[in-house]
């Protein structure tokens, strides 16, 4: 008797938990909500496996899943042509439209989205993923109670297709400018019947069923005609054969093992909780001026998410600017590989936050395009130059248009030589990076001219999209010195070279580096034309230097970081999305964590916003897309690299712990952020001070650590030398696969 009044408050406690806790989902990194999606571009879920990707709505009674496939584009090597939806898969369920306990949810642990609630006393669960080692999208559906699982699925292309029923499959089919396409459907049921009518398949007092979906297209990147010469037709059929003969689970498993093999390598805590609130909710209290940090880390793996969806090794093309996701045929800019800024900050954070085999698309699509196929070096020849240039606005043909981009061919290399940095290898360095680099710096070379001081200028250029066309803007100085800088070391490093080295030499000691200040202290965007303070434009491409670059740091110049620090507070803290993600990046290697902080805020302001905006209205929809507006990926990817950047920097050839660590991460942990010199860096702080970090060296290069404090290297005795800035400088020798135990030493 005594024991069950002992029991009785406790169940009930346990119950009223039970009931509480059942809605929130389980997993630590995941998006969530209340209510299924109701607009393709701020609420519907991404799912993507590099090439093959979906947005989720998660309706009760009809669900709606929009499908892609990365390579589906119009256009050829001679015309512009856009990205391409590929198609819908419409499902409609027999029971009611009244649903409880509802959840729509992204799992970042583990690449899934679920859909969750209870009909009719039916607990009805559904779960999406897009599986890169099979290359297959798969959805399963079920319910707690046998034989529940009923509804009618439909498949629609995006090009009027005719939908073909053979075999139990659903497919559609086409030609377009250059490029073939198909998708195939089918669905496995677990008990109960499965039967297709008028192309509908209809599944009858089912368990549980599996949606199977797989889709290609002919291109192939690296052959000269764009045109795979493989039988792309019977690998998609043998795919899904593949695919049926796995089934669901086993899908699953490879899926998660793969995706964790990428996802799980870093780890970041700022203090904060799992929010016990849907993402939706959290953003909104973000807005009203209530912060909870979970929201930070989350879009910080989001980033990492998104780059394991839409990157991965395999498929030599760079994820475009929506990464792989449309819902329409004529998407903003085509949705295209964007030269003066985006497709670059797709890939900012590819090696830092430890997705290094996701930028092998982007370093390889640069070498492709500059070596292997014609057209970027036609451009250069155009201008009467040898090697490779390019325009703004890039298909997946080599087929560039609008405003001439030349810097460009000088920030990709600044990819392909970071590669390097932060992974030695010479085989890399000898037969991919240097011959790019090496191109890239003939157009130069060719492009320049000595004006009547002796200097060396590039000629009637730009700053990206704003402002006059001059000699020697900053932006262009900044990246040819960059470009020519590398180059030379790398010539160095190789040994092979010598004459071009030193020719190159001979010029980047009289190139103007674009590092100049202006008449109110700023860092000066025009060698000729003065700069307006009140100049609030989106564009900050003056200071490519201090980020991604690395010729400005107040480490380095103070006088010119000032410049760059007044240029910035001119341009103001708004901007379109990937504007202010940006001056994250700018104000972290200002080694300013508040102001970075501040910034990261302001991207992360709530918006629902679709039309097409160019000054300021950016920050993110309710699915943490960042929106340009439109939706443009280049904020989310860019704002995992600017983030990583207030935590650890490398671009001066140290490893600096907690550059810019904002005050409201005041205790926290990050693992796994990777250096240049190839080091693998966990750190550890409370009160917004160092405690430990380990590193590991994964090539054994000499590892010179900047920290706030003094530090000592476990087993090893070291001195940390305070600079004149007041950071402590501490050198040492690293064995190849060792790890090395700092920690604060007062
Ligand atoms: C550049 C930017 C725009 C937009 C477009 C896709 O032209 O100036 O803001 O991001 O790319």
């Amino acid at each position: 008797m005594k024991k069950n009044l002992l029991l009785l408050p406790c169940l009930l406690c346990f119950s009223s938990v039970q009931a509480k806790e059942s809605i929130v989902p389980q997993d630590n990194l995941v998006l969530w909500y209340k209510q299924p999606a109701v607009e393709w571009m701020t609420s519907a879920l991404p799912i993507g496996n590099g090439r093959i990707g979906a947005m989720v709505f998660g309706g009760i009674q009809h669900e709606h899943i929009q499908f892609n496939d990365k390579t589906l584009w119009t256009g050829s090597p001679t015309k512009r042509g856009s990205f391409q939806n590929f198609g819908d898969i419409y499902i409609d369920f027999d029971h009611a439209a009244e649903a409880k306990n509802y959840t729509l949810q992204l799992s970042l642990d583990n690449a899934t989205a679920g859909v969750k609630y209870e009909a009719d006393g039916v607990t009805y669960s559904r779960d999406y993923f897009a599986n890169y080692p099979d290359n297959v999208i798969v959805l399963h559906l079920a319910a707690n109670k046998k034989g529940k699982v009923n509804f009618k699925l439909r498949l629609e292309g995006a090009h009027k297709e005719t939908v073909a029923v053979a075999d139990n499959q659903l497919s559609i089919a086409g030609k377009l400018t250059l490029l073939s396409y198909e998708a195939k459907l089918t669905v496995l049921a677990d008990k109960g019947n499965v039967s297709i009518e008028n192309g509908t398949i209809n599944v009858h007092n089912a368990d549980a069923a599996t949606v199977l979906l797989v889709a290609a297209t002919d291109y192939d990147p690296a052959s000269l005609d764009y045109l795979t010469k493989k039988d792309w037709k019977k690998a998609l059929q043998s795919d899904l054969a593949n695919a049926i003969n796995k089934g669901y689970a086993q899908l699953k498993k490879a899926h998660i093992q793969d995706y964790q093999s990428l996802f799980n390598r870093v780890s970041l805590n700022a203090g904060n909780v799992k929010p016990q609130i849907p993402t939706d909710e959290l953003l909104k209290n973000l807005a009203a001026g209530k912060y909870d940090p979970a929201l930070d880390v989350l879009f910080f793996q989001y980033g990492r998410y998104l780059t394991v969806s839409t990157s991965r090794s395999g498929l030599d093309l760079p994820s475009n600017l929506q990464g792989l996701w449309s819902n329409t045929n004529n998407p903003p800019w085509e949705a295209d590989i964007h030269s003066n800024i985006n497709v670059q900050m797709n890939y900012w954070q590819t090696e830092s936050a430890n997705l290094a085999e996701c930028a092998s698309p982007f370093i390889n699509y640069i070498y492709n395009e500059a070596i292997v196929h014609p057209s970027w070096r036609a451009m250069a020849a155009d201008l009467g130059c040898g090697g490779w240039t390019m325009k703004t606005q890039n298909n997946i043909f080599g087929y560039s248009d609008w405003m001439y981009n030349r810097p460009a061919n000088a920030w990709y290399c600044m990819h392909i030589w970071d590669k390097y940095l932060y992974n030695p290898d010479k085989e890399y360095l000898q037969t991919v990076a240097y011959p790019v680099m090496k191109s890239a710096c003939q157009f130069w070379l060719d492009r320049l001219f000595l004006d009547d001081k002796g200097t060396w200028l590039a000629p009637n250029e730009w700053s990206p999209e704003h402002g006059p066309w001059e000699n020697a803007t900053a932006h262009v100085q900044q990246l040819v010195w960059d470009l020519f800088h590398n180059t030379i070391e790398a010539g160095t490093i190789l040994g092979n070279d010598a004459a071009f080295v030193q020719e190159l030499q001979k010029r980047f000691d009289h190139l103007d580096n674009g590092l100049h200040i202006g008449s109110w202290g700023q860092l000066r965007e025009w060698k000729y034309t003065d700069d307006d303070p009140k100049d609030q434009h989106r564009h900050v491409s003056h200071l490519v230097a201090l980020h991604p670059g690395r010729a400005i740091s107040p480490v380095l110049n103070p006088k010119i970081a000032d410049g760059a620090k007044k240029s910035l507070n001119g341009r103001g803290d708004s901007g379109t999305g990937w504007s202010r993600v940006w001056k994250i990046g700018f104000w972290a290697r200002l080694l300013d964590g508040n102001r970075a902080h501040k910034l990261l805020q302001n991207a992360l302001e709530l918006t629902y916003d679709q039309g097409m905006d160019m000054m300021s209205k950016g920050g993110v929809y309710e699915n943490l897309f960042d929106a340009h507006p439109p939706f443009q990926i280049d904020g989310n990817l860019g704002a995992t690299a600017c983030m990583a950047e207030m935590l650890l920097q490398s671009q001066l050839g140290e490893v600096h712990l907690l550059p810019a660590l904002p005050d409201v991460w005041k205790d926290g942990q990050v693992k796994g952020l990777c250096a240049r010199g190839a080091f693998v860096v966990d750190i550890q702080w409370k009160n917004s001070q160092l405690v430990s970090a380990n590193i590991l060296s994964k090539q054994g290069e000499i590892c010179k650590l900047r920290t706030n404090a003094p530090v000592k290297i476990k087993g090893i005795a070291v001195v940390s030398q305070k600079d004149d800035l007041g950071y402590y400088i501490t050198q040492f020798e690293t064995e190849k696969g060792k790890n090395y135990q700092v920690i604060m030493n007062i």
